[in-house]
């Protein structure tokens, strides 16, 4: 009965396989092979949802197993003050705004002492650009947070606040993190990718680095030392080509430097935003796409960046839980407070506990383990 229930499963593959047209595709990333932008585009346009899931799947537990991972850790905002005005963003307000908050270093300071009492292990400290806000702010956040806290990871500024920082105060890229990671930082999240593509970036965030300038921060940022994540921003106004030529952009810097720790692509909530205001008809995308990005995501970029995570806060939780069938080795933290996404209409929680992504885990059938910022295991549910 078990046998015939298997043999189906495999006969139902197999004919999709065929009919899809990418079989040759397919047949390509199970031997090991890396695909061209040509079948990258393919697999992404015509892959099916079951054939996309399964080659991830067998792609993700060849290359990570059956571990999943989660981070103990709290983000912080320190300023919504912003002058990049990106159309996709609810979080930002013009400096001059009644709206906009800058919080003093010791109100961050406060909120890593929570975190800490909490067990915390990372801070994920990201803001806005703003103008207002002296070099030394930022050195003294940092500086104080690790003579406060000399146990807690410093993953902070995106690259785009990094190239602001540069074009602001005058200095080089190099000097700013040279001086940042002096100070105390000791990694970057991966925001502010969005889709890395020139023309793109001209429509949805002009005040802001380019694509090009995003990859070059993150390569003198690896090229010192200091590692990264990277983000892709999908599910607005960009085309499938569009992911798929993030990612591989993606890749090749990889390959350069190895300083990316993992990809977290992050689904585009419409609520509040400029953009929304401009095309009222835009609606977040559905459970299918995203499980298909991410599945895609795992094909292109697993062999180079191992961790591809499903981060719950934006996905939900049960979407984040079924995405570990779908290439996801990783479900982010858990976070705190979070403002981006819910400025922008998110409905899911600002905070998981351990317990209960240790549950989700278990429940989807993978080894629990909490890591460290760097992926180093911290504690196992075996
Ligand atoms: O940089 C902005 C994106 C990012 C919206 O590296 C939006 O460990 C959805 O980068 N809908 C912030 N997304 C989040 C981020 C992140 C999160 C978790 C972990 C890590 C990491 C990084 O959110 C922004 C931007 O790319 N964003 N507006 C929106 N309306």
């Amino acid at each position: 009965m078990l046998l015939l229930r298997f043999s189906k499963h495999w006969m139902r593959l197999l004919s999709k396989l065929a009919d899809s047209g990418v079989s040759t595709i397919a047949e390509r990333v199970l031997a090991g092979e890396e695909l061209s932008k040509r079948e990258a585009c393919a697999l992404m346009e015509e892959g099916d949802l079951y054939l996309l899931g399964f080659l991830a799947d067998e792609l993700r537990r060849r290359q990570v197993g059956d571990l999943v991972s989660f981070v103990v850790n709290r983000q912080i905002n320190y300023t919504n003050a912003c002058v990049a005005g990106c159309k996709f963003c609810a979080f930002y307000r013009p400096p001059r705004s009644g709206e906009a908050y800058t919080l003093s270093v010791e109100e961050v300071v406060e909120k890593a002492s929570q975190a800490a009492r909490e067990g915390a292990t990372e801070l994920h400290i990201v803001g806005a650009h703003n103008p207002e806000l002296p070099f030394e702010y930022y050195e003294s956040m940092l500086r104080e947070l690790r003579r406060r806290f000399p146990e807690l990871h410093l993953k902070a500024f995106t690259a785009t606040e990094i190239a602001f920082f540069s074009r602001n105060f005058g200095m080089s890229i190099r000097e700013v993190l040279l001086r940042l990671k002096e100070a105390g930082l000791r990694s970057m999240p991966g925001g502010g990718a969005e889709i890395l593509d020139e023309e793109l970036r001209r429509q949805l965030c002009p005040g802001k680095a380019s694509a090009r300038e995003w990859l070059r921060v993150m390569r003198t940022a690896h090229e010192l030392g200091i590692k990264s994540n990277a983000t892709m921003l999908f599910g607005h106004v960009e085309s499938l080509r569009h992911r798929v030529e993030h990612m591989l952009k993606l890749r090749e810097l990889q390959k350069e430097t190895r300083g990316f720790m993992s990809f977290i692509p992050l689904v585009y909530h419409p609520e509040h935003t400029p953009l929304k205001r401009s095309m009222p008809e835009l609606m977040r995308t559905s459970a299918v796409d995203v499980l298909r990005t991410i599945a895609v995501a795992r094909i292109l970029l697993g062999e180079s960046f191992r961790n591809i995570r499903a981060y719950w806060v934006m996905l939900g939780k049960k979407l984040a839980q079924v995405a570990l069938h779908y290439g996801a080795n990783d479900l982010d933290g858990t976070v705190v407070e979070e403002r981006v996404a819910h400025a922008a209409g998110a409905e899911t929680e600002q905070f998981a506990t351990r317990e209960e992504l240790v549950a989700l885990i278990r429940e989807a059938g993978r080894v629990p383990v909490q890591r460290s910022t760097d992926y180093r295991i911290i504690q196992r549910w075996d």
